[in-house]
């Protein structure tokens, strides 16, 4: 078969000195650690929507990258687009690949046409994962928000029909990813949100949001799906009010409605930002109640307001997240996804490669930096000595339930002012020590 990028091979490992822009300095696929090889521990994940089908298309301008893959009708696209897609794959080591039902192949017409040409699709997909045995499918989707029937959302449409529709197009993907051995099945609130409460019945959508997301795990569930489902936050865009705005809001409206058990949380970087927080908050949030499940790796601009999908270059935040990552026990079913994109202005072939690998290092970089981090193991140390006051008299107390508030106004009476209690958060030296770790290694 022709090869797409006949003009670049297979990306090798060249260590940290390498000036080849085309080769990786940290990432080695298969350098062992912990008995485990780096691409097992990380688990890249290629982004069909971006790298097989985003041409650099804003709204101010048409694409400035060719994604035709040199083919001019939708069938043969999508084909050509799985043969490049595992070509990259292989290329650069990647293992894994996340999309959306519309990015393997776009909408025709009926539904019943549109899900025999998808089908079709999913068919040489499954042909090609055969012939690339180590390449899996990380999670599935439905893009049940870019046709304008969603224009007022899917599962919270203010339209029956549109839920009705919504759950066809959903159930064929969930089909799709069990048949494609995903091992996990990813909600983004694409525009599940409102633009103005003035004409919204915020109480039926949030409850229509929750029989959706049952009817989902019912369905899955009975056809053997044994993969996670993820719920994706994101604060704004394309709505202004993304009902999943972060990980807390998101972690609520599960245990409200009976879902907690069913769900773990897809963190993306990017979103994270927008919602004012850093990564490593919505990280932390997911893993402290044990929701972590998969990651959606890119980073957003500090100087823009929306999300931009860059590819993560920060190693500072990838040292953070891996250090969450690690904390929370490793990847299971999920991995990092780069649900990023090269800038319209990086429009050429190479440029998915060198935005792939300058990612792919971050990580790697990042993720011996966390090692590095919970094994010097000052940051944890100091935060475990911050809180010794709960492991001995009356926090110990307070803790197991053994006093109420007469007894704590009692200690408080007879131990006076409690100032000389506190020390110092040390916020600076902590921050100095991960500078020291980072530029260690
Ligand atoms: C959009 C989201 C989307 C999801 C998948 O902002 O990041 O790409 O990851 O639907
Ligand atoms: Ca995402
Ligand atoms: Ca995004």
């Amino acid at each position: 078969m022709n090869e797409f990028f006949p003009d670049i091979k297979k990306i090798t490992y060249e260590g940290k000195s390498s000036r080849n822009p085309l080769a990786f300095k940290y990432y080695d696929p298969d350098e062992i650690i912990d008995g485990k090889k780096m691409r097992e521990h990380l688990k890249f994940a290629v982004s069909w929507w971006h790298t097989m089908c985003g041409d650099g298309t804003d709204m101010f301008g048409v694409g400035t990258a060719d994604k035709s893959w040199g083919e001019s009708y939708p069938e043969a696209r999508s084909k050509a687009r799985i043969d490049a897609a595992f070509e990259i794959m292989d290329k650069l080591s990647i293992d894994y690949f996340c999309f959306h039902d519309r990015d393997i192949s776009p909408e025709y017409g009926t539904l019943a046409e549109t899900n025999a040409r998808f089908d079709a699709a999913v068919d040489y997909l499954a042909e090609k994962m055969k012939e690339y045995p180590d390449k899996k499918l990380l999670w599935g989707t439905a893009k049940a928000f870019d046709h304008p029937r969603y224009m007022h959302g899917a599962g919270t449409s203010p339209s029956a029909d549109v839920f009705a529709y919504a759950a066809a197009q959903i159930k064929h993907a969930i089909d799709a990813t069990i048949r494609l051995g995903g091992t996990g099945y990813v909600f983004w609130g694409g525009r599940e949100g409102y633009e103005t409460l003035l004409n919204t019945n915020y109480a039926l959508e949030q409850d229509n949001m929750a029989r959706l997301l049952h009817m989902a795990v019912d369905y899955a569930r009975r056809k053997g799906f044994t993969g996670d489902f993820y719920i994706e936050p994101k604060p704004k865009e394309p709505t202004k009010h993304q009902y999943d705005f972060d990980a807390a809001t998101v972690l609520g409206f599960l245990r409200k409605y009976d879902l907690f058990d069913d769900f773990r949380l897809n963190i993306e970087a990017n979103h994270a930002t927008l919602a004012q927080h850093t990564f490593q908050h919505e990280l932390r949030v997911a893993r402290e109640n044990g929701k972590f499940g998969s990651i959606d790796a890119n980073q957003g601009d500090p100087l823009l307001g929306w999300d931009t999908d860059q590819f993560p270059t920060n190693i500072y935040d990838a040292t953070l997240c891996m250090y969450e990552v690690i904390k929370a026990g490793g990847f299971t079913n999920g991995g990092l996804n780069f649900d990023a994109k090269a800038r319209r202005g990086s429009f050429t072939p190479e440029d998915i490669f060198l935005s792939y690998i300058a990612g792919m290092d971050t990580f790697a970089l990042g993720f011996k930096a966390a090692r590095a981090l919970i094994a010097d193991g000052r940051l944890d140390k100091f935060t475990e000595e911050r809180y010794a006051s709960w492991n001995t008299g009356i926090g110990k107390k307070i803790i197991s339930g053994d006093v109420g508030f007469e007894e704590l106004e009692q200690y408080a009476l007879q131990r006076g002012e409690v100032t000389d209690s506190l020390s110092s958060g040390r916020q600076e030296m902590l921050e100095a020590i991960v500078n020291n770790i980072l530029f260690s290694l």
